[in-house]
Formats: structure tokens, C-alpha cells, sequence
């Protein structure tokens, strides 16, 4: 569809304003929210994906392309909620306590945002309880830990330790990364998965929301 198409090009173009009319036009000649937001807003957040992994566009592109997906998804929200279109899971995301970068973390959360997952933020410096308890009080399917510093990354074994006490290990999938996370300390803290980008960890928070 010609006009979904072009919601999908203009997003990739970083272009929020053009998006925002295409999005309230197509929902004007009827066009199913569900359509717009898959084959428009998701589409184009797809292909910025592919595009940031391959190095092919970098984090400017992205998060202005993430600004126009969210200029539409604003018009779109009410209606995708009216016509009963669920989110594809639930993470809580944040940056790991005594930490406070936070680009490669929001980009995460950008990307999965892209694949219909709900995003709850929690900002930066984030407690290991206070990633378990919004995990329960949101009834989350993820937990999402970022860390930059070699020095803050061990927090995240106790993230792990945090949600076993709390029992909910078997409910929520625990997510980690950034630059200095790498596979086998996923594996020796116990976590769930380890991406290397943000591309790759919102590919892998969806498979995981699918496969619940
Ligand atoms: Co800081 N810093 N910094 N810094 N900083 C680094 C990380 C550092 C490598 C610089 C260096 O020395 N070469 C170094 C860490 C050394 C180490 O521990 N090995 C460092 C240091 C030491 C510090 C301070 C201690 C400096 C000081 O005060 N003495 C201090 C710490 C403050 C604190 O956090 N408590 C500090 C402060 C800062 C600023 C505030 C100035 C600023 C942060 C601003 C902000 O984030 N709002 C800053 C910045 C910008 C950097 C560098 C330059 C860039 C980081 C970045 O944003 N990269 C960085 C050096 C570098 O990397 N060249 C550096 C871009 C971003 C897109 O990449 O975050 O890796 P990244 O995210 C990627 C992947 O890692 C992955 O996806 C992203 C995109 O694909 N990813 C995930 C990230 N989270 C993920 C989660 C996932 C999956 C994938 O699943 C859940």
C-alpha cells in the first residue's frame, strides 16, 4: 500500500512532521492501525535496524529515526488501543547501578520499542531490587540490564540473585549488554542472553516474547 509505504520511507528518512500527517491521513481513509504500525512504523524501524548493524547508518540516523517513529506512534496509540492491538511483550530496561551512560541503553530500548514491545524505562544507576520489583509491579517478560564500565558490570549478577530470591526466575528472561559484556560472562552470571547491539538484543527480546 502506497501510503504505508511512504510512512515507512519517510521514518528511515528521520522525517517526524511527514510522518506524523502520512499516519493521520492514513487512519483518515481507514487504513487498519494495525497495518500502519507494522507495515509502516515497525517497517521502517526494521530497516534502520538492519542498516545500524551494518554499519550502514549510525546513532544519529537512528535516534532521529527513532523520534519520527514515536511522532507517529503518538497519533496511532489511541487507536491501536481502541481496535485491541496488544503489545508483543513487556521489558523493564536500565542502565546498572553506580552507571550512567545511557546512548546505548536508550537505543536499546528504541529498537525494541521497533518490534511492538513495550518499554519501561528506568533511567540510569538502577538498583538490582528496583529492576525486580518494576519486572513484578508490570508484570514484565524481561529484564534488560545495560553497563559500560567494567567496574559497574558485576552489578548485574546481582540482578540475577535479586530475581531468583524473588522467584520469578522462571517468568522473566534477564537480558545484558554493552561494550564490555561479553558472552561467557552472561553465562557465568547466570543471565539469560547477551547481544552485542541493539539491533540483535530487540531481535532477540521479540523471539523471546513470541516463544513464552
Ligand atoms: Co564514559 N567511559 N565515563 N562517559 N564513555 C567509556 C565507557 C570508556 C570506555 C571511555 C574510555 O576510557 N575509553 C570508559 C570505561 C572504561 C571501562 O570501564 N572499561 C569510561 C569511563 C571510565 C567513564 C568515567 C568513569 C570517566 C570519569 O569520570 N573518570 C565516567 C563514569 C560515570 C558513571 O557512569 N558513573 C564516564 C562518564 C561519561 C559521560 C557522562 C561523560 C558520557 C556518558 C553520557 C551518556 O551516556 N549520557 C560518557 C561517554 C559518552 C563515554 C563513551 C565516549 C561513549 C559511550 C557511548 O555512548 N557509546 C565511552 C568510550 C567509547 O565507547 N568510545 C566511555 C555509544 C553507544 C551507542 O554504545 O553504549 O556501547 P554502547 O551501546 C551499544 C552496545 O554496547 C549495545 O548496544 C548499543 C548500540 O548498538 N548495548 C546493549 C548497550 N546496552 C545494551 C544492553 C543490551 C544489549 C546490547 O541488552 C540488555
Amino acid at each position: 500500500m502506497a501510503l504505508v509505504n511512504e510512512i515507512s520511507t519517510f521514518l528511515q528518512q528521520g522525517r517526524a512532521p511527514k510522518v506524523k500527517e502520512l499516519v493521520a491521513q492514513a487512519l483518515e481513509e481507514g487504513v487498519e492501525p494495525k497495518i500502519i504500525l507494522e507495515e509502516g512504523l515497525l517497517d521502517g524501524m526494521n530497516v534502520i535496524g538492519e542498516k545500524f548493524k551494518n554499519n550502514e547508518v549510525f546513532v544519529p540516523e537512528v535516534l532521529i529515526a527513532a523520534r519520527a517513529m514515536n511522532a507517529g506512534l503518538e497519533i496511532l496509540k489511541p487507536r491501536l488501543a481502541q481496535s485491541g492491538v496488544e503489545d508483543k511483550g513487556v521489558a523493564v530496561i536500565g542502565t546498572i547501578k553506580g552507571d550512567l551512560h545511557d546512548i546505548g541503553k536508550n537505543l536499546v530500548k528504541m529498537m525494541m520499542e521497533g518490534k511492538g514491545i513495550k518499554v519501561i524505562d528506568l533511567g540510569v544507576d538502577v538498583a538490582p531490587q528496583t529492576f525486580v520489583d518494576k519486572a513484578i509491579e508490570n508484570n514484565a517478560d524481561l529484564i534488560c540490564c545495560s553497563a559500560l564500565l567494567t567496574t559497574t558490570m558485576g552489578e548485574m549478577k546481582n540482578v540475577v540473585e535479586t530475581a531468583k530470591a524473588a522467584n520469578i526466575r522462571d517468568k522473566v528472561k534477564i537480558m545484558v549488554g554493552g561494550a564490555p559484556v561479553t558472552q561467557s560472562f552472561c553465562d557465568m552470571i547466570g543471565a539469560d542472553c547477551y547481544t552485542p547491539d541493539a539491533t540483535s538484543a530487540a531481535d532477540a527480546a521479540l523471539a523471546f516474547c513470541t516463544n513464552k
